[in-house]
């Protein structure tokens, strides 16, 4: 994996302090890797994660499960269900706070996007082995707002989910299916609960602690958790002035991006949707 830099100047003079107007961004991909990207739509990046860095995400993220027992019972009581799916984890543990400005991660979408963006979320997504429920999930894909017919100026939401690994991906555990390239694909729709392989599919399988990157729009499903417990992070950013995600009820009231945000810096506040443009 080769680095390389890009220097933006957002083009904004009447801005009277220089804030977020020149960044340097140390891309943690190579030129060739971003071109793939944009053309596939996904970008596999092994050991995000390692040692204890990969076992600190574990452990915050078992204690919130814990933590959230009762919705992970209504979870896992369901049949066929995706599983539990606790979300605003950066309110919720310090260890996922300190994801906010995950060079390998923000570094790529600040390489796709542009340097002024901003979180989606973060959420995480665990599954459990069942005979008759073992959990999975149907094609989909995240930016539902794409009208029919495109009008001339219909503004295309991008948007970069890293989906993070924190166990294996094999056949216990269930890869992740993309086709790539459908993140293009304006005019049409992943075929509704459908849990079956479609044309194009490709299976991918990262080990513990690697990611997939994908743009927010590419038709994507989770093959069945069959025989060993799985968990998973999505690292979520669109571009700044894009609301973050609807899902998951309102933030949490006294969350720890709320202190957070007092001290933060300009980047921290704009990563966080505060301010940012103008
Ligand atoms: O678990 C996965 O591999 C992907 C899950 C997913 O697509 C989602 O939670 O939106
Ligand atoms: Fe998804």
């Amino acid at each position: 994996m080769n680095r390389h830099k890009i220097r933006y100047e957002v083009l904004n003079s009447r801005k009277q302090d220089e804030s977020g107007r020149y960044w340097e961004v140390d891309v943690q991909a190579n030129p060739e890797e971003l071109q793939t990207f944009a053309e596939s739509g996904y970008l596999v990046r092994e050991s995000l994660f390692q040692g204890d860095a990969l076992q600190r995400l574990r452990d915050a993220l078992d204690r919130l499960e814990e933590n959230e027992w009762k919705n992970r019972d209504m979870a896992i009581a369901g049949k066929r269900g995706w599983g539990f799916i606790p979300r605003h984890l950066m309110d919720k543990d310090e260890v996922f706070l300190e994801l906010l400005k995950f060079q390998p991660v923000l570094s790529i979408v600040r390489a796709m996007m542009g340097p002024l963006v901003r979180l989606r979320g973060l959420s995480a997504r665990i599954s459990y082995p069942g005979d008759d429920r073992c959990h999975q999930t149907p094609w989909h894909r995240h930016m539902r707002v794409v009208p029919n017919p495109l009008p001339p100026w219909f503004s295309r939401p991008h948007c970069i989910d890293g989906l993070i690994y924190l166990d294996d991906l094999n056949v216990d555990t269930g890869p992740v299916a993309v086709v790539p390239g459908s993140h293009n694909w304006l005019d049409r729709e992943p075929p509704l609960d459908t849990y079956e392989p479609i044309e194009g599919e490709l299976e991918v399988s990262v080990k513990a602690g690697g990611g997939v990157l994908i743009h927010g729009n590419l038709w994507h499903r989770a093959l069945p958790t069959l025989s060993a417990k799985r968990r998973m992070l999505i690292l979520s950013y669109t571009p700044t002035w894009l609301r973050k995600s609807p899902h998951g009820g309102p933030q949490p009231e006294d969350g720890l991006t709320k202190s957070f945000l007092e001290e933060a810096d300009f980047e921290a506040q704009m990563l966080l949707g505060v301010g940012g443009y103008s």
